[in-house]
């Protein structure tokens, strides 16, 4: 598959789409081919911000990003919005499943929107997004948004992958956490509270104080103090606060160090991710593993062996010298 690097990197979205889909494919070849274009774009990446974006269904997710992304359009970016989410191959992905409610941005050449890569091999579905995303920053990407139900783990995994992440909320402060995981919220850097508009507006506000006095009581162990905030994303009320705040947060973060501190974290944590399931694949495709596994599982189980024992005699034959 020959990719034309100096088209992505003057920002052609065919040359991207053709790219990802590099990226996307299960075929070994493709691996390894995928592989070293994105060393030979590394140089070239890291530019944009990289922002989270999850909540509830029915939160407002695309009409935010909508709104949130043409904003960012009239502000001179260019905005790629990307997903996780584990549950497309039957739902048919978050994005594609509402690009209706992305229209407008849908229809812009500055804006580029991917679904959900169907399935992952190595690193699951997380693995292709994390690589789609720094194509999009080496195509010119100024702004990248990475949208996730919240499906199994795949906030989290958001979370790992983004500087900013950030929890949509409805106007309801009677309802303790909205259904969103406990951990989710502490993960935040910021709470917005959407839908408050019309007769939600009270509501809304009572939620951001709700929440701003919840966050009090998080300990804070970095520079940033999780910000709540409201918007409508349908009025398109705040939205350009929203950016003000994350904007803001870009310029601090660059300035003391913790933005460049927490990519290489969260690089470093990933390769050690990477590293275990390589192991783990190599362990459960090994033909000598595959055989003793039975016999051993046996012989754990009448009580002939203990665990350890058992355990060491199949990781050694992964490090036999080769015969
Ligand atoms: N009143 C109000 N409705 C909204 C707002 N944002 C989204 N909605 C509506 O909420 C519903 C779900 O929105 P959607 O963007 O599809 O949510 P998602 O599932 O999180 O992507 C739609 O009917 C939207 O029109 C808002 O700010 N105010
Ligand atoms: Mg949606």
């Amino acid at each position: 598959m020959a990719i034309d690097v100096e088209a992505l990197k003057s920002g052609n979205s065919r040359a991207l789409a053709k790219a990802i889909t590099l990226v996307e494919s299960k075929r070994v070849e493709h691996r390894t081919e995928a592989q070293l274009l994105l060393e030979q774009v590394l140089p070239v990446t890291g530019n944009s911000i990289r922002i989270g974006i999850t909540g509830i269904p029915g939160v407002g997710k695309s009409t935010f990003i909508e709104a949130f992304g043409l904003y960012l359009l009239s502000q001179g970016m260019r905005v790629a919005v990307l997903a996780v989410d584990p549950s497309s191959p039957i739902a048919g992905g978050s994005i594609l499943g509402d690009k209706t409610r992305m229209e407008l941005l849908s229809r812009s050449k500055d804006a580029f929107i991917r679904p959900s890569p169907s399935e992952g091999s190595l690193g699951g579905v997380a693995q292709k997004t994390r690589e789609t995303m720094l194509l999009c920053e080496a195509a010119g990407y100024n702004v990248i948004l990475v949208e996730t139900v919240g499906v199994g783990q795949s906030e989290y995994e958001v979370a790992s992958m983004v500087d900013f992440f950030m929890v949509l909320m409805l106007p309801n402060a009677g309802d303790e956490l909205q259904g969103i995981k406990k951990g989710i919220i502490e993960l935040a850097d910021a709470l917005v509270i959407n839908k408050a508009d019309g007769e939600s507006i009270n509501l809304a506000q009572q939620t951001r104080r709700h929440y701003e006095n919840a966050l009090h009581l998080l300990r804070q162990n970095s520079f940033w103090t999780p910000q709540v905030m409201s918007c409508s994303a349908l009025k398109n009320e705040n939205i350009e606060a929203i950016w003000g705040m994350i904007s803001g947060f870009k310029i601090d973060a660059s300035k003391n160090g913790a933005l460049q501190e927490k990519r290489a974290r969260q690089a470093r944590e990933w390769m050690t991710k990477l590293l275990h399931e390589m192991l783990d694949m190599k362990l459960k495709q090994n033909p000598e593993v595959k055989e003793l596994l039975p016999t051993l599982n046996n012989k754990v189980t009448e009580g002939e062996t203990t665990p350890y024992l058992a355990a060491s005699q199949l990781i050694n034959l992964l490090f036999k010298p080769e015969a």
